[in-house]
């Protein structure tokens, strides 16, 4: 793990100066309408992310991040605090059972746009 830091480090240090500076990522994201839509890019509207666009058809998130800044594992984080779960965090069940009943993705709900 320390190892891993110190490569983390190193490989942020070379990248200084070295344009572009933000890196975008793509990953799978439950969701289910233009609501989740919303919820999911407000709770990415955070420092060092530029933009998160979702797409609920795809069930695709893409989000442009400065990763001096965030971790790409904290942007998947933030999505699962808001109650969605990603391809690497599971949103827990208090999380999930906040959401409208719409939005209940595990139960197959489906929202009219
Ligand atoms: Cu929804």
């Amino acid at each position: 793990m320390k190892n891993l830091t110190i490569i983390t480090l190193a490989a942020l240090a070379m990248s200084f100066g070295k344009p572009p500076k933000y890196e975008t990522v793509t990953f799978a994201v439950e969701g289910t309408c233009s609501m989740c839509k919303d919820r999911i890019e407000e709770a990415l509207d955070k420092r060092g992310i530029r933009k998160a666009i979702y797409n609920p058809e795809e069930k695709s998130l893409t989000v442009t991040y400065n990763p001096k800044k965030i971790e790409e594992i904290q942007l998947h984080n933030l999505v699962a605090i808001a109650g969605h779960d990603t391809e690497l965090v599971k949103a827990t069940n208090a999380a999930y059972m906040a959401l409208p009943g719409c939005c209940r993705y595990r139960e197959g709900a489906t929202c009219d746009d």
